[in-house]
């Protein structure tokens, strides 16, 4: 490839008469913009123990009420981006959310959607919507773009909780805001149970729900059942994985951020191709060794890691007894959209 003209080659009144017009030239910025090949990410591989932050996340439980807090969360933030950054990956944050037993986190709404993944505690809640969701481990509670959404906790141990949302993108969009709300009125305690039934969903009328989300909770009861099920009958599948979908339409349960559980066979080792989009991946029960070509981690219960794209992933269950089970998330469904999502072997 041509090697192309640099700053330095131009002369200095040259380059102060561009700045003074707020002009810049491209070639000498070309490569750097549009590298061959692939893209250079900035998205390190980044991995935060659970164990390591627990008791930060509790201990800043007892520094700030959560009153001063709004939300008391501990952003799990990739120094490839800089931690001020508050970024995962260039779309995706995350962070480990602490309600206390009593505590209320108020009612707001706001522009980039959030999911939440449930990692301990019982008896907390989150209404969506008017919608009372209960809490509880390896739960997907959905809270999309512009819904009314709060958090209470009736019960008696901390719960945490990780956030998963596409806030940097729509923040670098210049898109990402916020509306105070008042408490919503619960209109309904289980409705969530309504779509829990793969292939059948409520037809009132025979037509379909004009909800753009029907189903905001998605149990792990339920979708640890299926992914069992999954590997119990169909025992030649190259990988034991779900996708939460919206199931009324079968597509993506969210527009940007896409959303996965993974379950590892005992002592099953699964390669991953190099796909465009950077991943996440959240332990959700047992321990998993990920590996790439310069990097590898061991994933312990509740630990969350951060992959750039365009790498090949190697997971292996570090468990020959009992299978394993791995929350992912990436921004495919965006990337599919845009015409840009790539598989390469
Ligand atoms: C948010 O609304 C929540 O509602 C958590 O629990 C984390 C991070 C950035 C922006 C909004 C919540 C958030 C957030």
């Amino acid at each position: 490839m041509q090697e192309l003209g640099r700053l330095e080659d131009l002369p200095e009144a040259y380059r102060a008469a561009l700045a003074a017009q707020n002009l810049v030239p491209l070639w000498p910025s070309l490569r750097a913009v549009l590298p061959p090949g692939k893209p250079t990410p900035r998205t390190r591989p980044t991995c935060w123990s659970y164990q390591a932050l627990r008791p930060l996340l509790l201990q800043a439980g007892a520094l700030t009420p959560i009153e001063r807090a709004e939300r008391r969360v501990l952003v799990l933030a990739n120094p490839g981006h800089g931690l001020e950054k508050m970024q995962a990956s260039s779309t995706i944050y995350l962070g480990m959310q602490l309600l206390l037993p009593g505590e209320r986190a108020p009612a707001h709404r706001h522009t980039p959607n959030a999911v939440r993944m449930i990692v301990e505690g019982e008896g907390a809640y989150t209404t969506v919507d008017g919608e009372k969701c209960p809490m509880q481990r390896g739960d997907l509670i959905l809270t999309p773009t512009g819904v009314w959404h709060e958090h209470g906790h009736d019960g008696a141990q901390p719960v945490v909780w990780l956030d998963v949302l596409d806030l940097p993108l729509l923040y670098y969009m210049e898109a990402s805001y916020v509306t105070e709300g008042r408490a919503q009125t619960v209109a309904s305690e289980a409705a969530w149970q309504a779509y829990q039934h793969g292939g059948v969903v409520p037809a009132p009328m025979f037509e379909r729900s004009v909800q753009a989300y029907p189903m905001l909770r998605y149990p792990w009861a339920d979708v640890r059942k299926a992914l069992e099920t999954l590997a119990a009958s169909r025992p030649q599948i190259e990988a034991v994985q779900l996708a939460y979908v919206n199931p009324e339409t079968g597509a993506d349960c969210q527009k940007i951020l896409g959303y996965s559980a993974l379950m590892l066979r005992a002592g099953e080792q699964l390669k991953l191709p190099a796909r465009s989009t950077a991943v996440v991946f959240h332990q959700i029960e047992g321990g998993v060794e990920v590996s790439l070509e310069d990097h590898q981690f061991s994933l312990l219960e509740a630990d969350t890691c951060c992959i750039p794209g365009y790498t090949q992933i190697t997971l292996s269950n570090c468990s020959n007894d009992l299978p394993a089970f791995i929350f992912i998330a990436d921004d495919a469904p965006l990337q599919k959209k845009l015409g840009i999502y790539e598989v390469r072997s």
